[in-house]
């Protein structure tokens, strides 16, 4: 497999890669897409540019709550991935998972059920599946190399972090943009279900938000108008893929069908009309910054 860009390989995942650049980092989106943790071999074209349009919109908004990583979308991105590349500032990366929930689903809804807590904090009793929690909580998580990321308790995390004041500023950061992003998206008809962001220090030691923000990749997108406790959501994003996998007879193991054209546009639709919705401006108007 040969890449688009002659840089050093740093990391990759499912559906991104990070080049090294010395000092600094280049953030790569693809055009790829996962349902059920699996890629499908059909790219959702401009996905990756959506996803770093938004990324850069939330990094632009948020940086009175804390400082972060991007540095620039066009100068010193290479021609061949603009628009869908971030050059961002290395951080030494927390080895943790700052996950924010607002609403009670995925392996929050499962440890509900189980414990009537989500890592450790206990909930009120009765909640339904997708129910708005009181408020929103921070629940940690470890790195998994590969597999699921497991729920962990705060104690656990500070731990992991080696520095209890440190763990609770990430705490504290990490509520007040989860709380930001989920108020600017509600007022905008999503949904901004629960998120996760990685957070690091920079060269001068100081916290700094790093990776993705508040994508649909990282995050949980419903539409608000079809938002009703007591059941599964529809994901505002992947909803059409899911649609269309649960009648095409797939089992959910790899390796993932091929995607028809219809569905494939309906889901890029998507894809553009979050970013729009989010950022205020239509998704050409990133083309054109990034060309
Ligand atoms: C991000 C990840 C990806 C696989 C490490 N600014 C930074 N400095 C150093 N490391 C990172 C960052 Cl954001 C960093 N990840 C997540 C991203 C592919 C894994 F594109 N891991």
């Amino acid at each position: 497999m040969t890449s688009v860009v002659d840089l050093p390989l740093l990391a990759s995942g499912k559906v991104r890669e990070m080049y090294d650049l010395g000092d600094e980092v280049l953030m790569v989106a693809s055009d790829r897409i996962s349902t059920y943790d699996v890629v499908h071999p059909t790219p959702i074209p401009d996905k990756g540019k959506v996803l770093t349009g938004l990324s850069a919109m939330w990094f632009g908004r948020t940086r009175d709550i804390v400082p972060n990583h991007l540095l620039s979308a066009t100068e010193g991105v290479p021609p061949e991935v603009r628009g869908r590349a971030l050059r961002v500032r290395r951080l030494r990366m927390l080895p943790v998972e700052c996950v924010v929930r607002g609403y009670v689903t995925g392996s929050g809804w499962k440890d509900y059920q189980a414990t009537g807590a989500i890592c450790g904090i206990p909930l009120p009793e009765g909640l339904r599946e997708s129910e708005r929690l009181p408020e929103p909580i921070f629940t940690p998580a470890t790195k998994a190399e590969e597999g699921h990321d497991e729920n962990i308790d705060f104690e656990r995390a500070a731990d992991l972090v080696g520095d209890r004041g440190l763990m609770e500023r990430v705490r504290d950061v990490s509520l007040a943009l989860y709380s930001f992003g989920a108020e600017h998206a509600r007022a905008r008809g999503i949904v901004l279900a629960d998120t996760k962001f990685e957070l690091g220090l920079d060269a001068a030691g100081e916290l700094t938000l790093g990776d993705e923000a508040m994508t649909p990749d990282s995050s949980r997108f419903w539409p608000a108008d079809e938002y009703e406790p007591g059941r599964g959501q529809r994901s505002f994003d992947k909803q059409y893929v899911r649609d269309w996998a649960a009648g095409s007879g797939w089992d959910k193991s790899p390796p993932a069908p091929a995607l028809p054209d219809e569905v494939v546009e309906q889901t890029r639709a998507k894809y553009l009309e979050a970013y729009e919705r989010l950022c205020d401006e239509p998704f050409a108007a990133w083309l054109e910054r990034t060309a």
